[in-house]
């Protein structure tokens, strides 16, 4: 291929038969006997520049061991690899525990991951690649997107525009046939997450699909994460009070952080609790969250903490939890009394449901006009306390950074069955899809 055709953009264009070139240098085919067809000194040329060896070549060859038939506009169609814009996205490789396998194909392509809430913490939030903070862009720009373990649902926008490109190809990993005849992507490949993964890797190092460095691509999501991280410590930076998600959350952020090595195992339940949670808490060590998921059930986070001081008994359990959430299984934390167990619950109470009673008076009407809110949770917050301090644990509040910074560093080092009841602003929540007039 002419120098002048390989550089367009300062970025190498691909073209069909430097493709099929690339690919036989990389199954480790040395040798070619024939190459059939018009005309045939393309791929030949492109052949031997990666080091295959064409014996011999004529336009009407003999059958050999292998026939490989290429159309001739396929061979001369181009792509320009700065064009490439590749994505893993993944949740079901922590169940598969694939997150060597994971890290290894990511490290080795330069393919950015995005985590879906589930699979997040199976690579560092702060690994180069990761593209949790450019997630619209990622999801919105790539043309292919390996998906592993994940369902292309609500999660992901059910894999369509206006948030996925038009042209988008999905390549879906997974365990279940079903989910893959259900979501028809342009390939399927089932599997476990971690045997395919080690697959792919084994295969594709080192070939024509890697990235590398410094891919217009990886450039371009690097920087975004960049610019959206830094907006995000602006507003984090900025004291709130009555508290809004941001502030206790970053204090809570900084307050793990902290701990350094091993770091706690985080519980995450809720509404703009969660929400707020999956953008401000980072996950350094590996396998250290859990997430309600898919289903959004509420009430599974104190049996997720149980679980959790139970199978890593080495690391403080922290779950951070919206009032409501908590409300679903709030008895277990007699379970947390009983056993003891290294376990602080802080909990997010801006007075229920996405927030407390915020209905304008003239949207109250009807026959139980005088009942409160179907979405609120009883006005005050001693019940929470209370609930704790009945079978013997220790119950705080927090309503300022100070009273919240003071009751962390206390629980923290306890290490005992500890609930945090931090007080916020009823008006700082929005309802999940903005549905709030219509309860
Ligand atoms: C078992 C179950 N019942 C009901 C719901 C509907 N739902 C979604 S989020 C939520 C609670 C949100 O309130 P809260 O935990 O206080 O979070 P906030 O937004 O106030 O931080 C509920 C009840 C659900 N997801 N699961
Ligand atoms: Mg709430």
């Amino acid at each position: 291929m002419e120098d002048a055709d390989q550089e367009r953009s300062g970025s190498l264009v691909v073209d069909g038969n430097t493709l099929v070139a690339m690919c036989l240098a990389h199954a480790g085919v040395d040798r070619m006997f024939g190459v059939v067809g018009i005309p045939v000194t393309s791929l030949a040329n492109r052949d031997v520049a990666l080091g295959v060896r064409v014996i011999d070549w004529s336009v009407a060859g003999r059958p050999g061991g292998t026939y490989l038939d290429l159309p001739t506009d396929v061979l001369y169609q181009t792509i320009s690899e700065s064009e490439a814009e590749r994505l893993i996205i993944q949740a079901g490789a922590a169940y598969a525990r694939a997150e060597n396998a994971l890290r290894k194909l990511v490290e080795s392509t330069g393919i950015p991951i995005l985590p879906i809430p589930m699979g997040k913490g199976l690579l560092s939030d702060d690994h180069q690649l990761a593209a949790t903070a450019a997630r619209s862009m990622a999801i919105g720009k790539c043309d292919v997107a390996l998906v592993v373990g994940a369902w292309l649902n609500w999660l992901l926008h059910f894999g369509e525009p206006p948030k996925w490109s038009k042209d988008v190809k999905f390549i879906l990993v997974d365990i279940y046939k079903d989910e893959i005849e259900l979501r028809k992507p342009t390939l399927g490949i089932l599997g476990d997450a971690k045997d395919v993964l080690e697959k792919l890797h084994k295969e594709i190092n080192d070939g024509p699909f890697c990235l590398g460095k410094t891919h217009l691509w990886v450039e371009a999501i690097k920087n975004k994460v960049k610019e959206n991280v830094a907006k995000m410590e602006v507003q984090l930076a900025n004291e709130v009070m009555p508290f809004n998600f941001l502030t206790p959350m970053k204090i809570i952020r900084d307050a793990i952080l902290g701990m350094g090595s091993p770091a706690p195992i985080l519980v995450s339940e809720g509404a703009n609790t969660m929400d707020v949670g999956r953008s401000v808490l980072v996950q350094i060590e590996l396998r250290t969250r859990l997430d309600v998921g898919t289903w959004g059930t509420m009430g599974v986070g104190l049996g997720y903490c149980i679980a959790a001081v139970v199978a890593s008994p080495d690391r403080l359990v922290v779950a951070v939890e919206g009032d409501s959430g908590f409300g679903f299984s709030a008895m277990e934390v007699e379970v947390l009394v009983r056993y003891q167990l290294p376990m602080v619950v802080v909990v997010f109470n801006n007075g229920g449901v996405y927030g407390g009673e915020r209905r304008n008076p003239d949207e109250i009407t009807g026959p139980y006009k005088d009942d409160p809110a179907p979405t609120s949770f009883v006005p005050g917050w001693r019940s929470i306390l209370v609930l704790l301090e009945a079978f013997g644990g220790k119950g705080y509040l927090a309503g300022t950074p100070d009273e919240l910074k003071t009751t962390l560093a206390e629980s923290f080092s306890a290490r005992r069955p500890t609930v945090i009841n931090v007080t916020i602003d009823p008006y700082a929540g929005v309802e999940s899809g903005r549905l709030h007039h219509k309860n």
